[in-house]
């Protein structure tokens, strides 16, 4: 089944002559990103060239998707804003929420007892406003996304960072937060800033050992975990148009840990191959009959420098496997330096677990790869030297993998197969032994590697790398094994070399599955009822945010001064806290638990200045709440790098913290500051982070002429008795401002839809 396809045909009717406009106002040959924007304008077609990490633009992007944990604030606020159904074709995917422990019938049981209050809010509310459900089991959101989805050319919001995935099928998709997709369901353009654009041209091919993913893994060294910000990345070239869709969905997915706005490659061969193998043929068919758009113009990829912004040209057949981490996903070291590197470090060699899967490696392709090399365990005569797990990404592909031996496989050699569904990957795992907090090391094919996040663990030293590679290092159990050239010893004691992984890019039976696990809604919702228990601890019915009072914020205090990485996982830690993402309150007790004070290098221990005493972050901060005192946050750069969750934006704001103050913002948690409410700012002079001090009272100054580029100043008042004079920059166009002034978008969005 094709879904939404009069919607992509309307697309297509547009396509060229919007992108022919946009040729003429721009006046030179387009990037394929610059065509998909400039045919997804709120306006039509295109009047004006825009600057590119200067102009705001209103959108309208072609669909919106949600996974469960970030889904529920998504739609307590839709539900908020008085329409009957939503404005674009949305769908919901019940995948954050499952527990990997056992096995996947036994885990995601456990999930159906549990989260059930949640899961039927989810699916009562999706009935009623026409919106997709995909049940727990039937997938991770970005898998389920691409193969049923996403099309090439089209543009699209998620609530969730990963969104970006569906650049592996041609797409301009992007992570926001929930209010940004509660603006697009209810029917309002989505605005933008125009991004600035990277080209990364891919030349030669890979081969062996060296796949899709390291690409990324080389990218993401390359430009480090801030380079992309507000930036689309642009892929091209030879080894783009010979490598799979799905390993440009691998691609494009990892991309959010450079803070790119997205990713995305033209149209090929490959995109066309899987739109057919996942029953798509006629989006392929349409696709193929505007094609010439659907990619750069051919002056933009043979002369890229004239372009872009940045050009970056990688030889993917001189390219290495290469695991990144530990901590932060753009420590690169390809695999033949490992060894060194980890002596340098003293990370510990021997590896505990791999876990291959995610939304970002569980394609049908990569996980033929990884069972190429799984086989030659009983061939060889070897045995898993670390615990070995696999998530698939989608129930098709679980299918399709059971049906070809390939679970058979992996069951035989002991690994664990677990729900499809986020799982390790997000701290949805109960690791045995993890409450030790020993130090020790895993190895991953997701994309994020944050402290803490995979098992809450903060010892744990997380690599990411291919699903081929981590499967190589289960068998060796040992960081420093390199696969192409070390041997490793049999059962027998004989020295084995494991043959390089090989695999199918689609099924060469094809795709099968008996339920895919989705919902639809109903055509007439209005008589749908949507409960929510007043007594619930999971979900919550929002307050409307008090509106600005209208004077400069003095007497502030000093919640904390954050030091180094402050991650949307340091801000609202992910995992157990999952549980409580429907419910405001609840979730606001895990308010920067992760983030390190400054002033003393401790997580979750910072001074009350009413008292003099040192609390945890959340108590300290209701606290202040209590006595009506407001608060200011301080942080470092790429501050809220990471997830999409608005969480990490809606606590604050909820507890009384007014602003947040920081070297720099990754884009989506900026933006769901402003949509909240709160004031995003940033140092005018970095150093003058260091003129902050624990007890300084702070005052904002300015507001009331608040302005765009215009900055505000701020005094610092010290326990000494001396004041420093900062002046802080923001990013607020007119409406950001109105924003701030209604004590948050929702509020306008409310008010318009009452009037
Ligand atoms: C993640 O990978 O960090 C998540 C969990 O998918 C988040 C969304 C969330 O926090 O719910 C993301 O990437 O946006
Ligand atoms: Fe889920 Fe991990 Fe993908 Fe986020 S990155 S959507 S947690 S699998």
């Amino acid at each position: 089944m094709v879904f939404d396809l009069e919607m992509i045909k309307k697309v297509y009717a547009s396509f060229a002559s919007r992108v022919e406009a946009a040729r003429k106002v721009v006046g030179r040959p387009l990037t394929l990103t610059e065509k998909i924007l400039y045919a997804h304008l709120w306006q039509g077609n295109a009047t004006d060239a825009f600057e590119r990490g200067k102009s705001y633009v209103d959108f309208a992007p072609d669909r919106v998707a949600m996974q469960d944990a970030t889904a529920q604030m998504a739609l307590l606020q839709f539900m908020q804003a008085g329409r009957d159904k939503v404005a674009v074709p949305s769908t919901v995917h019940c995948d954050h929420l499952i527990v990997a422990k056992e096995n996947s019938v036994a885990d995601l049981q456990r999930a159906m007892n549990e989260s059930s209050e949640v899961f039927d809010f989810l699916s009562s509310v999706s009935n009623k406003y026409g919106i997709g459900f995909w049940k727990p089991g039937a997938g991770i959101i970005h898998q389920v996304v691409l193969e049923n989805y996403a099309f090439p050319g089209g543009m699209m919001i998620g609530t969730d960072s990963h969104t970006v995935n569906a650049g592996g099928l041609g797409m301009i998709a992007i992570g926001v937060g929930g209010a940004d997709a509660c603006d697009v369901m209810a029917g309002l353009p989505w605005e933008l800033k125009f991004p600035k654009l990277i080209g990364v041209k891919l030349t030669g091919k890979l081969s062996g050992w060296t796949a899709p993913k390291d690409v990324i893994l080389k990218v993401s060294g390359i430009l480090t975990v801030k380079g992309g910000t507000g930036a689309v990345v642009e892929y091209f070239g030879e080894g783009a148009t010979s490598m799979s869709c799905t390993g440009k969905g691998t691609i494009c997915n990892m991309g959010a840990e450079i803070g790119a706005t997205t990713s995305t490659f033209g149209y090929d061969e490959s995109m066309s191959r899987y739109l057919k193998a996942t029953g798509r043929e006629e989006v392929a068919a349409l696709a193929d009959s505007i094609k010439q758009h659907l990619t750069a113009d051919a002056e933009v990829y043979a002369d890229p420098e004239k372009y872009f912004d940045q050009v970056i040209e990688i030889n993917l057949s001189e390219l290495e496997p290469h695991l990144n981490g530990p901590f932060t996903p753009d420590l690169a070291t390809p695999i033949s330096q490992m060894k060194e590197a980890a002596a340098k470090n003293g990370w510990p060699t021997k590896i505990e677990f791999g876990l291959i899967g995610s939304c970002t490696n569980s394609s049908y392709e990569d996980i033929s790869r990884a069972v190429s090399l799984a086989r030659q365990v009983d061939e060889k005569g070897l045995k898993l030297k670390a615990n070995f797990t696999i998530t698939p990404g989608s129930e098709t592909v679980r299918y399709t993998i059971e049906r070809d031996g390939f679970l058979n496989l992996f069951n035989k050699i002991g690994a664990t197969v677990f729900a499809n569904a986020c799982g390790p990957c997000i701290g949805m795992w109960e690791r045995l032994g993890a409450e030790k907090q020993e130090k020790n090391t895993i190895v991953h094919s997701f994309n994020r590697n944050f402290a803490k996040r995979a098992d809450g663990n903060p010892n744990t030293m997380a690599f990411v790398g291919s699903p081929e590679l981590v499967t190589a290092l289960a068998i060796a159990g040992d960081l420093n094994f390199n696969p192409l050239t070390d041997t490793l010893t049999n059962e027998k004691g004989e020295q084995v070399k494991l043959d390089p992984p090989t695999g199918y890019e689609l099924p060469p039976k094809g795709f099968a599955v008996d339920d895919p696990g989705y919902q639809k809604p109903a055509a007439d919702g209005s008589k749908v009822q949507v409960v929510v228990d007043p007594k619930s601890k999971r979900l919550q019915l929002l307050d409307p945010f008090a509106a600005w009072e209208g004077v400069d914020l003095k007497g502030l205090r000093l919640l904390i001064k954050a030091k180094g990485k402050c991650t949307t996982d340091h801000i609202s830690m992910a995992g157990p806290w999952l549980k409580f993402r429907g419910h405001l309150d609840n979730i606001s007790n895990n308010l920067l638990i992760g983030a390190v004070n400054y002033f003393n290098d401790k997580t979750d221990l910072v001074k009350n200045q009413v008292t003099g005493e040192y609390g945890t972050v959340p108590n300290t901060q209701r606290a202040y709440k209590a006595a009506g005192i407001g608060t200011i946050v301080v942080g470092d750069e790429n501050y809220g790098e990471g997830s999409s969750r608005e969480h990490a934006a809606m606590e604050p704001r909820h507890l009384g913290v007014r602003a947040v103050l920081v070297k720099s913002f990754a884009r989506i948690h900026e933006t769901n500051l402003k949509k909240q409410g709160m004031l995003a700012l940033t140092f005018a002079n970095k150093e003058d982070y260091d003129k902050i001090l624990e007890d300084d009272t702070i005052d904002i100054i300015g507001l009331t002429s608040f302005a765009p580029n215009v900055s505000l100043q701020l005094n610092l008042h010290h326990a000494d008795g001396t004041t420093d004079v900062i002046f802080v920059n923001h990013s607020y166009n007119e409406q950001q401002i109105e924003w701030f002034k209604a004590g948050g978008a929702l509020n306008i969005i409310r008010r318009e839809f009452a009037g």
